[in-house]
């Protein structure tokens, strides 16, 4: 809000995707625009939805209510409300306020005449939560195989997921969306850590330029990538971690037979020709 003056010749009209500039307006500091009423309409439902799950019992305790998807006997068919029927209809909202969400995120960019760099990177994240409730259940036959909404009981769903595959880390994908999120952060913090050594020095001395930012590399490491071009490795690491993390978890089931474990798929490495029997 404080700087709205500044920000009032960016508030121009047009570059809406639906809706001409029927809903092309601000609320304070949010762009509203036609996704904007989409995302609150299904964000709405989806938490009254959730409310009425919580009723239903056993909990208002926050940390255990848990929506649960249908048992396996449903397969792909809709369940009766009570019996994870909310889930399927709390999923199909979420969808819907995160891909307005995305959508509305476009609008902005093209009010702005920048790219679509960050709505994309959102439809990573979307992609890997698709991968969980939607395109692995619809692989393995069953709604049964999404996780339930609940602050622990997700957790227990990742744990015993993860355990029926013997020991989950031993998943190939697993280990190279690790690597990605690791990286992510040393790479957050070097560039964090370098931007502030030269752009925030102590009173009376003077900012230094990205010449010297490109120089500590070079001094270190041999070689320095650039200013414009960590953000570009930034979001190739980011995004890279979202994609195998969907990779992973959609292999397990679809692709490698459920409850054996991950460690199995290694015996290529045992059985190769150089060394192998
Ligand atoms: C900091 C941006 C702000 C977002 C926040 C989350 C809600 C949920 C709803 C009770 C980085 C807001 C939370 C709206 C309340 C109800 C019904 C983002 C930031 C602050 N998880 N997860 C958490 C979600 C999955 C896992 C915390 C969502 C998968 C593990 C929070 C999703 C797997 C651990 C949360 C999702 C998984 C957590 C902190 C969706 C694999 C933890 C999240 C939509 C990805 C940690 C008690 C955070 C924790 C945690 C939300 C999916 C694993 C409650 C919304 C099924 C192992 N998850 N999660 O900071 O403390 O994200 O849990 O896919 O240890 Mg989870
Ligand atoms: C899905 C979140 C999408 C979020 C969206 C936005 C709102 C709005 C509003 C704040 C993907 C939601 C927004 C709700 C909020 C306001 C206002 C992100 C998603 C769209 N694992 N593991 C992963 C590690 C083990 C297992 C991924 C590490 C064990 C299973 C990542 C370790 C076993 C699954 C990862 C470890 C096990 C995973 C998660 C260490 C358990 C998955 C990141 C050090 C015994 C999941 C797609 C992710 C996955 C997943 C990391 C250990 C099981 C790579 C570091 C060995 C079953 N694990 N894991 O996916 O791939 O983010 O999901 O031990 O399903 Mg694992
Ligand atoms: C980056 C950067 C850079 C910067 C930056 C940043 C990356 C170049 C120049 C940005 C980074 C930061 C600011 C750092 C901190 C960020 C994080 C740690 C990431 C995580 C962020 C959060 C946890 C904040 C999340 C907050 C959100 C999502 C806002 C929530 C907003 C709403 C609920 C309103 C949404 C608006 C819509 C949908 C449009 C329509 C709006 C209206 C009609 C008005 C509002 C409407 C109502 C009140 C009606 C009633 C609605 C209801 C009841 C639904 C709401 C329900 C709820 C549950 C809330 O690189 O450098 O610097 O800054």
């Amino acid at each position: 809000m404080a700087m709205l003056s500044f920000e009032k010749k960016y508030r121009v009209r047009g570059g809406t995707l639906i809706g001409g500039d029927l809903f092309d307006f601000w609320v304070g500091p949010f762009y509203v625009g036609f996704f904007g009423i989409t995302t609150i309409f299904f964000v709405i439902v989806g938490v009254g939805l959730i409310l009425w799950g919580a009723a239903l019992g056993p909990t208002w305790n926050i940390w255990k209510i848990s929506i649960n998807p249908p048992p396996a006997s449903y397969g792909l068919a809709l369940a009766p409300m009570a019996d994870g029927g909310i889930w399927q209809i709390v999923t199909i909202c979420a969808i819907g306020a995160f891909g307005s969400w995305a959508l509305r995120e476009v609008e902005i960019c093209r009010k702005l005449g920048i790219g679509y760099h960050v709505p994309f990177a959102f439809g990573v994240a979307i992609f890997a939560y698709v991968s969980l409730v939607v395109i692995r259940p619809i692989m393995m036959g069953s709604w049964s195989h999404g996780f339930p909404y609940g602050i622990i009981s997700h957790l227990d769903w990742v744990s015993a997921t993860g355990y029926k595959y013997g020991n989950f880390h031993y998943n190939p994908a697993h280990m190279i969306a690790i690597t990605f999120f690791f990286t992510t952060c040393l790479a957050l913090a070097l560039h964090g850590g370098l931007i502030l050594s030269a752009t925030n020095p102590k009173k009376g001395e003077a900012v230094k330029s990205p010449e010297h930012e490109n120089s500590f590399f070079r001094d270190a490491i041999g070689y320095s990538v650039g200013t414009l071009g960590i953000h570009r490795v930034g979001l190739f690491l980011a995004l890279n971690a979202g994609v195998w993390s969907a990779i992973c978890i959609v292999i397990s089931g679809p692709f490698w037979p459920e409850n054996l474990p991950w460690s199995e798929w290694w015996n290529w490495w045992l059985t190769m020709p150089i060394w192998g029997p």
